[in-house]
């Protein structure tokens, strides 16, 4: 779903929903951690986003996506599963793939099932139920691993994470080398900055942020960066409303846990400085 630009942007297959989200951030607090946003572009009669390539400045970086939050899909396909369930082939055969014994005996009957379904038990497979966030994939170099549904204890989420930066703490933690007010130069650093942009930020207090990632890069010079990507599932609340991201989803609070999973992944980095 991505096309490669000009040199330093990328393009991202469109969605109503995403580009309503980079406008609005363009106003907000956010707005440093997210790629640039240049409006839309259209190719071979596909509309596309146009974003900074994060990737540009960086000399064969390693690159982790976190998808954040305690849930990874939204109320609405829920309710539309339960009023309209849609089987899925696809799905299941996916789940298959990772465990030929998690389908139900009805499942299986089926060969098919729903998405929420599905959703959930990647969930409970991997670290979202029990640490509000996952990795979804680590790319070394020319290699992507996505290698990691069933990545879940606090150990394995954290011997992961030290083999992506290669045991190199000084990614993780240089908090005296601060750059100006933005942070560049570790990863706690940088997300610490993040954390105090999105309790001011209007935006964040105002959506469900769902299935977005942090992307995590850095290369051999100990560059290190975070940046928040991926809002194709972020919808806006009705007016009034808001969510403090912290609070257990029940169906209807709408809350997605991001801050919960902010703060453990926080501290799972901490604690590889400490070893
Ligand atoms: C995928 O499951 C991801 O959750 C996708 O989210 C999601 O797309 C897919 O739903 C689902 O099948 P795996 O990661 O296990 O392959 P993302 O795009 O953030 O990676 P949505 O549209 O929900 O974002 P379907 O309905 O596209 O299959
Ligand atoms: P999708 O909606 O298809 O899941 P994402 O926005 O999550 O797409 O992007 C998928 C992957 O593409 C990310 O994990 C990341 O590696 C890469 N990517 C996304 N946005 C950028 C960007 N602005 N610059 C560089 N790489 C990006
Ligand atoms: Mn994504």
């Amino acid at each position: 779903s991505f096309k490669a630009c000009d040199e330093g942007s990328i393009l991202k297959k469109f969605s109503e929903n995403e580009k309503l989200c980079f406008e609005h951030l363009q106003e907000d607090s956010l707005k440093p951690f997210i790629p640039g946003y240049s409006g839309l572009v259209e190719m071979d009669g596909e509309l596309f986003l146009k974003l900074t390539d994060l990737l540009a400045h960086f000399q064969m970086p390693n690159v982790m996506d976190c998808k954040m939050g305690v849930r990874t899909y939204l109320e609405e396909e829920l309710v539309r599963a339960r009023v309209k369930p849609k089987l899925r082939q696809d799905l299941f055969t996916k789940m298959l793939e990772v465990d030929s014994e998690a389908p139900s005996a009805e499942e299986r009957q089926q060969q098919a099932v729903t998405k929420p379904r599905y959703m959930q038990w990647r969930e409970s497979l991997s670290s979202t139920h029990t640490l509000g966030f996952r990795i979804e994939g680590i790319k070394r170099g020319e290699t992507c691993n996505t290698d990691f549904k069933k990545t879940r204890s606090r150990e394995d989420v954290t011997r992961t994470f030290n083999d992506f930066v290669e045991g190199n703490k000084n990614i993780i933690v240089r908090e005296f080398l601060r750059t100006g007010s933005t942070c560049s130069n570790s990863y706690i650093c940088r997300l610490e900055d993040i954390k105090q942009a999105l309790k001011v930020s209007q935006f964040f207090k105002k959506h469900e942020v769902i299935g977005s990632s942090l992307l995590f890069i850095h290369d051999q010079t100990e560059r290190a960066e975070v940046w928040l990507i991926d809002f194709g599932k972020t919808t806006a609340l009705p007016d009034g409303q808001t969510l403090d991201h912290y609070r257990p989803w029940e169906e209807g609070n709408r809350e997605d846990g991001y801050l919960w999973g902010f703060d453990n992944l926080l501290q799972t980095l901490f604690s590889l400085t400490a070893t």
